[in-house]
């Protein structure tokens, strides 16, 4: 039985709601083929979130993480590839924090990349209807920060990682000028993305690349 931990960042920048946040408390002891899902909440406070991450993988002894929040503006359930060492933030976090092109770690390499299945699980959730797509950017925010600080606090350990963007919920945006998803969708979608990482211990080579 392998256990995969899902984690959802609370709302930051003046908002009452983050898609992450609603998705994983429906996703808390959901059941897989195989494995089962544990939860945690995340602050959107740089560092702070880290530590929330790595004393939850400490708890729970998951086989495989999946970081998770919200990329207004995106259409589509967002697996990331790259994640950068560098934290450049246009709005303060939480917790105040700005920092202008310091480093997540100091020393640390230039990049890492997701240990996830991204093309596997891509093409899982296309096949069920859902929306998906390989982003090679998490932005440089705290998304950015968590993605990167976790998959070096995990760098010589044997579990997977690997950040995924989420759409807004319909609610966010009743103006109607942005692309939504509804919570029911990113719950499947989110139940998938754990799944299709169970299922794929190797990565498919199919392309997701982009021609800018
Ligand atoms: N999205 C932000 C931080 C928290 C969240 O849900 C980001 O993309 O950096």
């Amino acid at each position: 039985m392998k256990k995969v931990l899902i984690t959802g960042f609370e709302p930051f920048g003046g908002a009452s709601i983050n898609p992450a946040l609603e998705a994983v408390k429906q996703l808390a002891n959901a059941k897989l083929d195989g494995g089962e899902i544990v939860t945690c909440e995340v602050p959107v406070t740089r560092y702070e979130a880290l530590d929330a991450i790595i004393t939850a993988i400490e708890v729970h002894q998951p086989d495989y993480v999946i970081t998770v929040g919200q990329a207004a503006g995106r259409a589509s359930i967002t697996p990331e590839r790259v994640a950068i060492n560098v934290d450049d933030f246009r709005i303060p976090d939480n917790g105040g924090n700005q920092p202008i092109d310091e480093p997540v770690i100091v020393d640390g390499p230039d990049a890492y990349f997701t240990t996830l299945p991204i093309k596997a699980i891509t093409r899982t959730l296309q096949e069920k209807g859902i929306p998906c797509q390989v982003s090679n950017t998490a932005g440089t925010f705290v998304c950015n920060h968590v993605f990167y600080g976790i998959q070096h606090y995990l760098r010589d350990k044997k579990v997977g990682h690997g950040f995924v963007h989420i759409p807004l919920l319909p609610e966010q945006d009743t103006s109607g000028n942005q692309p939504t998803m509804s919570l029911e969708v990113i719950v499947e979608g989110l139940r998938l993305v754990a799944q299709a990482t169970l299922d794929n211990e190797s990565d498919v080579a199919i392309t997701a690349g982009q021609i800018c």
